[in-house]
Parts: C-alpha cells; sequence; structure tokens
C-alpha cells in the first residue's frame, strides 16, 4: 500500500497491530495451550464471557467501611481509604475466584470475619475485604484463551486514554482503533495521548494518524522530556478518573510522573520490542494530589477484542456504511473502484470483525 510513513516504520498491515505476540510464544508453550484449549471448546461453560464478571451480593455487608482497591497481590490487597489512608488486607474466602482489579470498591473489615485459607498464616492478623461493590464500569480486553475468557484492566474509571509514542515503540493505529473499541464496549470516555513528540521533527505531522484525525478522535501530543502538553492534560484530569494503557516504552509512567512527580512511578528504557519486558508489573490506581485519579498500567502486547459485540463497530467506523460493516470480508481494500481515502482501516475492520467472533485465537493462529 503506498502510505506515507515513517522512515523505518513498519508499513505492512499486518504489523499495524500485534496478534504477532502469539507467534512469539515457544514452540511447546503454545502446543500446551493449544491442548487444553481444545479441551475447553466443547464445553459450553467456558464461553460463559460474562460468568467471571459476576460479583457476589455485598447486601449484608454495607455496614462496613468502603475502600479502594490500590494495589494487588495475588491474596493481599492494597487499599486507599476515603481519607486517603492505606491499608493491607487479606480477602475472605467468600471472594476465592473472584476477579478482583484495581479500582473496585471494597467493603473490609478492621478484624477477620471469616477463617483465612490456611495457607496465609502470615495474614492473620489485620483488615479482611469481604465484599465487593457493584461497578461503574468495567475495563477488559479479550483474554488469551478459553480459560480467561477476560482479562481485566480496572474498575471504575471514567476515561481511558491510550498511549502511543512516535518512536520506540512504533506508532501502530491498529492498537488504538482496539483501545477505542474496548473504550466502547466498557463506556469509557477515550483520547489518544500521542507521546515522545520531541523525538519527531515539527515538520513530520504523524501522517499515520490522519485516518484518526479524520473521524474527529481526540489526539493530543506531549512531550514529558520537554514538558509539552502536559497542561491540556492536567485539566482533563480534574475530578476524573483515567485509566492509561499502551504498548511497554511508550512512557505512560514518565508520563504520570510528569504530571504528578509526587507520585514518583518507576520508568525504565526501552526493552526490545516484544521481549514483554515491563517496568510496570501491575495495574495501580494512583489518586492525584489535585483532585482526579490516575491508574498506570504494564505495556500490553496487545488488546484482544475477541468476544465484543460486532455492533460496536459502526462507531469505530463511522465513514464506512452499513453494508459495509455487516460484511467487511466482501470487500477488497485494494479495490480501487471503492474509492477509499484510507485502505488500511477498511483492513482493520476487517480484522476486528473477524475476531470479535473468534472463540479460540490459538486455533486460529497458532501453527
Ligand atoms: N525522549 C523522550 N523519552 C521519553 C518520553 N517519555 C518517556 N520516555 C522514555 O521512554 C522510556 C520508557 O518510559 P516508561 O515511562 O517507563 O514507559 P511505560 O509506558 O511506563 O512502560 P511499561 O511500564 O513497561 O509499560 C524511558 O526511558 C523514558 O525516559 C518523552 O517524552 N521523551
Ligand atoms: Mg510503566
Amino acid at each position: 500500500m503506498s502510505r506515507k510513513f515513517r522512515l523505518g516504520q513498519s508499513r505492512d498491515a499486518q504489523d499495524l497491530d500485534a496478534p504477532d505476540a502469539y507467534a512469539r510464544e515457544g514452540k511447546s508453550q503454545s502446543k500446551r495451550r493449544q491442548r487444553s484449549a481444545e479441551r475447553l471448546v466443547s464445553d459450553n461453560e467456558a464461553h460463559d464471557a460474562d460468568a467471571m464478571l459476576l460479583l457476589p451480593d455485598p447486601g449484608p455487608w454495607l455496614h462496613l467501611p468502603e475502600a479502594t482497591l490500590v494495589w494487588r497481590h495475588s491474596q493481599i490487597v492494597d487499599l486507599e481509604l476515603d481519607d486517603g489512608t492505606p491499608l493491607r488486607a487479606s480477602l475472605a474466602g467468600k471472594l476465592k475466584g473472584v476477579k478482583l482489579v484495581v479500582g473496585d470498591r471494597l467493603r473490609y473489615s478492621a478484624v477477620p470475619l471469616e477463617p483465612l485459607d490456611p495457607g496465609l498464616a502470615q495474614a492473620q492478623e489485620g483488615a479482611q475485604v469481604v465484599a465487593v461493590m457493584p461497578r461503574r464500569t468495567l475495563l477488559k480486553r479479550g483474554g488469551i484463551d478459553d480459560r480467561e475468557p477476560w482479562q481485566l484492566i480496572c474498575a471504575n474509571a471514567d476515561e481511558l486514554w491510550v498511549c502511543a509514542a512516535v518512536v520506540d515503540p512504533p506508532l501502530r493505529p491498529g492498537l488504538l482503533e482496539r483501545a477505542q473499541t474496548l473504550a466502547l464496549a466498557c463506556g469509557l470516555g477515550f483520547r489518544i495521548i500521542v507521546t515522545k513528540r520531541d523525538r519527531a521533527s515539527r515538520q513530520d505531522l504523524l501522517p499515520e494518524l490522519d485516518p484518526l484525525r479524520a473521524q474527529g478522535l481526540p489526539i493530543l501530543e506531549t512531550s514529558a522530556a520537554r514538558g509539552q502538553g502536559l497542561e491540556p492534560l492536567r485539566e482533563l484530569l480534574l475530578g476524573r478518573k483515567v485509566v492509561l494503557v499502551g504498548h511497554s516504552g511508550v512512557g505512560k509512567s514518565t508520563l504520570i510522573n510528569a504530571l504528578a512527580p509526587e507520585l514518583n512511578q518507576r520508568t525504565g528504557p526501552m526493552s526490545r520490542y516484544g521481549t514483554g519486558r515491563q517496568t510496570t508489573t501491575g495495574a495501580r490506581w494512583l489518586p492525584l494530589a489535585g483532585g482526579g485519579t490516575l491508574v498506570d498500567t504494564p505495556g500490553l502486547r496487545n488488546l484482544s477484542v475477541r468476544g465484543l459485540p460486532r455492533t460496536l463497530l459502526p462507531q469505530v467506523f463511522p465513514e464506512f456504511p452499513g453494508s459495509w460493516i455487516e460484511d467487511p470480508m466482501a470487500l477488497d481494500p485494494e479495490d480501487e473502484a471503492l474509492g477509499l481515502d484510507y485502505p488500511e482501516r477498511l483492513l482493520s475492520l476487517q480484522r476486528l470483525w473477524l475476531e470479535m467472533e473468534e472463540r479460540n485465537p490459538n486455533q486460529n493462529i497458532h501453527r
């Protein structure tokens, strides 16, 4: 396709997003996963995408105080009370199997109310979480296989800001469209934050983003290194809970430090792209001194839309007629008669359309 991409970046449409994340798995790992996915594929229950999102009734516990989950270890959680006090707590047995996620509003008791898992002797003392309040929003992406239909990212956020660096790692518009789709599915506001703007010349107008600009998506260009573009973000953050997502190394944590130096998030040099080493290792809920909340997340390799409804697509691709969205596979993005300004958008539509229906990506992607 003859589009104007920056030197050194891939022009290959396949590279715009990253199903290749799967291709990097070791052979034995992929075989093991394939086998377990096959075992599950006949099991209807495994496909109940919402089963894992059901929360036990918090009714009996509403007299207990509430706090926000800010960091999750495996069986222990760090909470922040409404006055800002931190509190570490264990989880009651009834929450076993409930996937808690940062941003969850939890009811806790200062003394354990339930016997604890005997394996957790060190947590016998102290507070215990006994209930989760219903979530206002829940950001989730498609899971890697049917054992885990969804991967939860964050609860109770208002907006999703997807960060994309101008370079290192390369800008991948495909990930931005996926993030927009997830934001729509989860009822979150959506913005694109371009990071490391200082790494590209001012003459470089970032043509990769033209198709998204043409859709009127809000795109903000920033450089944490030069302090560029931060003021508008500070204003947008006031009173809002915002979750940042993006590839590893795009500068999410650096941006958070630039916006709120008191948070002092760990940042790190770029790992070789695709090695999966992330500097941030778990999502963290970070209330800001000036009001508002940021959620730092570990770098994503891909954002799967598997299992999301195709009815979201007309909002993501408003430039295409309804009949195209109903059956995009009937069209050829290379077909000049379609008169497409941005043929890669049709490719993206086709990719998302196919993926939404997929039961098990392993069976389609693996060798
Ligand atoms: N030149 C320049 N470098 C930046 C900018 N923002 C971040 N970086 C560099 O990019 C690298 C990665 O930054 P991080 O903030 O750790 O990236 P991250 O997105 O939090 O990465 P993960 O935690 O792995 O997901 C660091 O070496 C930063 O110094 C910027 O605005 N300009
Ligand atoms: Mg980070």
